[in-house]
């Protein structure tokens, strides 16, 4: 039987097949493309069980489309999955408690893009944004939108924008990820009344999420359409990368490195009149995503 991960914890996992919901173990050794991961069974997965001795076993992981990962924080040099097979990526950022860094954003559109998986950001609790942050939030729209990036704005507590985020995920499955806290688990709430996630709350000494989702979970919708919501994230690691690899998964680069005069070696970081650094004079490229470039081919511990 093949069936589809819908939930992991690391020691179990739930398998959806024809509607039932199947608890599996894994069996032995599964043989991965990437051997390199903290968690080779990600919710997402396509995967084969069997019936053992009364009890289910996920034997084989079929090939994956595309895959989201980041750095684990906890094992050097191991990724961490977030999910397989998705439709597109929503994450949900927001300028207040606790408010997402544009790094942040850059590294987990990189990742995505690192796929071709298209890309959405939405902006939530714009119940608490100030004067100025509503200004960025217009800089933020030019910017991303610029680069093909879906943006959308959201109060969970006041029921705003919340139909237009409903509609997007008709008929896709979705990965929904982001900071501890962002209010990713009210969204969905609010969305289906099949999903009845935990909500924390925002501790007042940092600002920031408790960590109340704890293992990723996909959640039916209606028949086509699926969401993940995921635990909090602390970190985005960039899983390696060189950076002409880097600058692809920048789409205002992409075409623009092609015509550099220093050819497909030049890394745009100080190379005079090169394509990327005009583009930037010209403004045809965000200072903000050039920094977010920079500090990735540089390899800076800058994950947060
Ligand atoms: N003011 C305001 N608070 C919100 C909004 N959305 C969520 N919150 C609050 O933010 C806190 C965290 O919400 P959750 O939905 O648990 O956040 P999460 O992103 O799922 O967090 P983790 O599961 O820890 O990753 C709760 O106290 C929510 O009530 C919003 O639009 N406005
Ligand atoms: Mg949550
Ligand atoms: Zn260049």
């Amino acid at each position: 039987m093949t069936g589809i991960v819908t939930k992991s914890t690391g020691s179990w996992y739930d398998v959806l097949i024809e509607g039932k919901k199947y608890e599996c173990r894994v069996r032995g050794k599964i043989r991965l493309e990437e051997i390199k991961e903290t968690n080779p069974v990600t919710v997402g997965d396509h995967v084969r069980i069997e019936i053992e001795e009364g009890s289910h076993a996920i034997t084989e992981i079929l090939p994956r489309k595309n895959h989201i990962s980041r750095l684990s924080v906890k094992k050097t040099g191991h990724s961490n999955i977030l999910a397989a097979n998705i439709d597109q990526a929503i994450l949900i950022a927001t300028l207040q408690q606790p408010r997402t860094s544009l790094g942040f954003i850059d590294r987990f559109l990189v990742s995505a893009e690192a796929f071709r998986i298209p890309q959405i950001l939405v902006f939530n609790k714009i119940d608490l944004y100030d004067a100025d942050d509503f200004e960025s939030v217009q800089g933020l729209r030019r910017t991303y939108e610029r680069i093909g990036v879906t943006i959308y704005f959201t109060s969970t507590l006041k029921n705003e924008g919340i139909e237009d985020f409903k509609k997007i995920l008709t008929g896709k499955i979705s990965l929904i990820a982001g900071h501890s806290g962002v209010g990713k688990s009210s969204l969905l709430n609010l969305i289906s009344p099949h999903i009845k996630q935990s909500i924390g709350e925002i501790s007042s000494f940092n600002q920031k999420g408790t960590h109340t989702t704890t293992f990723a979970e996909m959640f039916e919708i209606d028949k086509q359409t699926f969401v993940i919501d995921t635990p909090g994230i602390k970190e985005w690691g960039l899983v390696d990368m060189t950076p002409q690899e880097i600058s692809d998964y920048f789409p205002e680069m992409r075409e623009l490195r092609l015509n550099c005069k220093f050819g497909s070696k030049c890394l745009h970081l100080r190379e005079p009149g090169c394509a990327i650094h005009l583009a930037l004079e010209n403004k045809e490229i965000a200072l903000s995503r050039y920094e977010s470039y920079v500090a990735m081919a540089e390899g800076k511990d800058n994950r947060k």
